[in-house]
């Protein structure tokens, strides 16, 4: 099933009135490059500082624990990618694929599992990013440096342009999904419970496991492991690899962010063709996430694989690509 070129849920303008009562085009452009003072949110530097920390720590743990724990802190990590690929970045970000309820419960819980802002709100900043890639309305411009792009975007206020050309994108299709509305009211407790209790009960209860390092193990260290792989998308693979679709464009095609990020390392690809659920040309790819979404579509769970034809994409990297495979 193909449909080129459809991505009305990242292009559509909103009809709304502007948010927050700002007027369209009332940002003060004299406030310099940043057009907003560069206040450093001083909670999150600490609290990603002590989450690192920690996650360092964790290491200490490995070889004393059981190797159940070790297996069990992995899946946390599938499940949690799974709720960022398959459900945030390529379901509801950009509606590549249909998936019926069940399918869309799975991934909103494993989501929460991710704790990566709900999914209305990474959704909202990541069609920004698709739409004003690399200037100042980028959430996470990589032209601002790979620390930037990695974690210092979380540690700074939004740039002016982010707000106000976000703020005129419809994002109504989100909250329309009841699966979405629920997990952005209950946010807080579904964090609590998918991305701390439950994967520390899991290994203490059915194996014996010491609460201490199920907890550093399962949650500490595989939410830290989780949050660096996903953030390499934005910052490494918007800076080193090869570009075969589109060479004027900085997203790359990086191998190495591939098989950590569960086959989204595709990056130029993607964002030469965003509507397409596999993120990826088709073929002998390593792209786990399209994997779950066909073994879903194979139990009736998903409806409308969206994928860019063959010949589209064959034009498009010789019109346009690096000449790289
Ligand atoms: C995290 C996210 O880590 C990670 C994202 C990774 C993305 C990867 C993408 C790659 C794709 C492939 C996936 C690969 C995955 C692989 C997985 C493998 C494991 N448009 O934000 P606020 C408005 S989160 C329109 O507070 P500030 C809006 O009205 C980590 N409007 O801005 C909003 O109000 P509301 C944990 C927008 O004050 C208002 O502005 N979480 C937009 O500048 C204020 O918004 C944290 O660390 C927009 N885009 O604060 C928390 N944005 O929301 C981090 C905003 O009520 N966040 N508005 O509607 C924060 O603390 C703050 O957001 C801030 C900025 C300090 C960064
Ligand atoms: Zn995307
Ligand atoms: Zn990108």
């Amino acid at each position: 099933m193909s449909n080129p070129g459809a991505d009305s849920a990242m292009d559509g303008e909103r009809k709304m009135p502007a948010f927050d009562g700002r007027e369209e085009g009332s940002a003060d452009q004299s406030e310099g490059k940043v057009g907003r003072p560069q206040e450093i949110v001083w909670r999150n530097v600490v609290l990603m500082a002590l989450l690192h920390a920690s996650a360092v720590y964790s290491l200490v743990l490995i070889p004393r624990s059981h190797i159940f724990t070790l297996i069990w802190a992995y899946l946390c990590f599938i499940v949690t990618a799974l709720g960022v690929t398959a459900g945030a970045h390529r379901l509801w970000s950009h509606r590549s694929y249909k998936a019926k309820l069940p399918l869309r419960i799975f991934l909103a819980a494993a989501n929460s599992m991710a704790f990566q802002n709900d999914i209305f709100e990474w959704c909202r900043d990541h069609r920004v990013h698709h739409k004003y890639s690399e200037t100042d309305a980028d959430p996470h411009n990589a032209t601002r440096g790979f620390f930037f792009a990695h974690i210092g975007w979380l540690f700074v206020r939004k740039h002016r342009d982010v707000i106000e050309k976000g703020g005129k994108l419809d994002f109504s299709d989100l909250l329309e999904d009841s699966v979405v509305r629920f997990q952005r009211k209950y946010y807080k407790s579904s964090v609590v419970l998918m991305c701390f209790v439950v994967p520390t009960l899991v290994p203490w209860y059915f194996w014996g496991e010491t609460l201490w390092n199920s907890y550093f193990l399962a949650s500490i260290l595989r939410y830290t492991i989780s949050l660096n792989v996903s953030w390499l998308v934005n910052s490494a693979a918007h800076m080193y690899g090869t570009r075969p679709y589109d060479k004027t464009i900085n997203p790359r095609q990086n191998a190495f962010v591939t098989v950590g990020a569960i086959g989204e390392g595709f990056h130029n690809y993607h964002h030469t063709f965003p509507f397409d659920y596999s993120a990826s040309e088709l073929g002998l790819k390593f792209n786990p996430t399209t994997w779950f979404i066909d073994f879903m579509y194979w139990l009736g769970l998903v409806t409308e694989r969206k994928q860019a034809p063959k010949e589209m994409i064959q034009a498009r990297k010789e019109r346009t690509g690096d000449g790289s495979s």
